[in-house]
């Protein structure tokens, strides 16, 4: 049972997902271990990602755990077409293609919510929300779940005060081995990688504004800056606002960086960061880009209402003139700029956001039944296990406290 673009893509798609596996060496690890003690046998997993080759990796290692494993893209543009293939040749149930519509990408998570999985693992919250409105029933026997990431972990919390969480929850993005790596130095590199492929522009001497100065700002920030760019942050956060200052970045309204931005990142998870008003009084020729989960961040509706025409003039590259003759260049339709126009995080970083996940989803079936319906982090032992291990396969070993350092610690004398 699969749905993918075109299954003759399959033989590519496994040798995209063989050279991923050689850099994620912690969850293949996992893997190791799962294929010799099965925990996950009998289990259902229902997951919505990025099917990229990282993905790829992460359902293979729950196949090798035993679990039956059902697969929906996170958004409508980030598949990669020969993963969804090869993993649709290798007994998963995968629904996705690039470029689907609204509808299709709803009707591709339905399927994953109506097969009745006993875990659900998602990325920005759609299959979440999708099991508590619309199959209520369904999330009743979930056992449990994880989240991928900032914005959906925002929508379950808010599920959660709300009282109507169904499941116990893992948010796995909320791991110190998940947002401090993936969230900054994965969203860092591929957010510029996408912007540069898209476009090709030179990144030194140009003026970039970053939108948001959370772990994945603060991310793109530091490697705009490590190609020559000069970076603006624009902030809510007056906290945050002070360190991208004493970071040594300039900080300023949206309103005063629209007019000598070049090039526009969004990392805010919030709603029209970028909105007409901006756009109206930037330069000619400014560039748009969105790094957030959800294609809310830029006004995209607001612009093509304004605009005077629209043109594609490179692939994920879209030129609105507008009626002040100005012309703005807004990148993969205002979606995650770094899966739309690039592959997403590399797989070395990858490696550490999925082995949390191999580990939550394990953590969630051993303890059935004992977790209350909250959403929680993954333990904190597990979190600095997959630590050690990562550091453990990049060759690098650190120090451990001597007995009297131990005794120092906890003595408050
Ligand atoms: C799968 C990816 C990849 C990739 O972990 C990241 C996160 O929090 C998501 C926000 O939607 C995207 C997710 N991510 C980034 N890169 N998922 N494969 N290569």
């Amino acid at each position: 049972m699969y749905r993918v673009k075109n299954l003759d893509l399959a033989s590519k798609g496994k040798d995209m997902i063989e050279w991923a596996e050689r850099n994620m060496p912690v969850l293949m690890r996992i893997r190791k271990e799962f294929e010799e003690t099965k925990p996950l046998t009998g289990v259902r997993v229902g997951a919505v990602l990025h099917v990229t080759k990282e993905t790829a990796v992460l359902a293979r290692t729950l196949l090798a755990g035993g679990a039956e494993v059902w697969l929906a893209a996170s958004n409508p543009l980030s598949t990669q077409d020969e993963v969804a293939a090869a993993l649709a040749t290798e007994g998963i149930r995968v629904f996705a293609w690039r470029g689907e519509s609204d509808d299709e990408y709803f009707w591709c998570i339905e399927r994953i919510a109506s097969s009745n999985p006993d875990i659900v693992v998602d990325d920005g919250g759609d299959l979440h929300v999708f099991l508590h409105e619309k199959a209520p029933d369904t999330a009743e026997k979930v056992l449990g779940g994880t989240e991928e990431t900032t914005t959906g972990v925002m929508r379950l919390k808010a599920l959660e005060s709300s009282g109507m969480l169904k499941y116990p929850v893992i948010a796995v993005n909320d791991s110190k081995t998940k947002y401090l790596f993936d969230n900054r130095y994965g969203t860092g590199q591929s957010t510029l990688d996408g912007i540069m492929r898209a476009t090709n522009v030179l990144i030194a001497g140009k003026i970039v504004v970053v939108a948001g100065y959370g772990w994945v700002g603060r991310g793109i920030a530091i490697r705009a800056r490590g190609l020559g760019a000069r970076v603006i942050v624009t902030e809510v956060d007056p906290v945050k606002a002070l360190e991208a200052v004493m970071d040594g970045f300039d900080v300023m309204p949206m309103s005063e960086a629209a007019k000598v931005g070049d090039i526009f990142i969004t990392a805010t998870g919030n709603i029209d960061v970028i909105r007409v008003e901006h756009v109206l009084t930037m330069k000619d020729g400014a560039i748009l880009a969105n790094a957030g989960h959800f294609n809310v961040e830029i006004s995209v509706l607001d612009i093509e209402n304004i605009a005077v025409s629209k043109r594609t003039i490179r692939n994920n590259v879209n030129e609105y003139l507008l009626p002040n003759g100005k012309r703005v260049y807004l990148l993969a339709e205002g979606r995650l700029v770094n899966l739309v126009a690039a592959e997403g995080h590399p797989s070395e970083v990858m490696d550490l956001s999925f082995a949390n996940q191999a580990l939550a989803i394990k953590y969630l079936v051993e303890n059935r039944g004992k977790i209350v319906n909250r959403v929680h982090r993954l333990p904190e032992e597990i979190d600095y296990a997959i630590a050690r291990l990562k550091l453990r396969s990049m060759g690098i070993e650190i120090d451990s406290l001597t007995e009297k350092q131990l005794e120092y610690l906890k003595s408050w004398k």
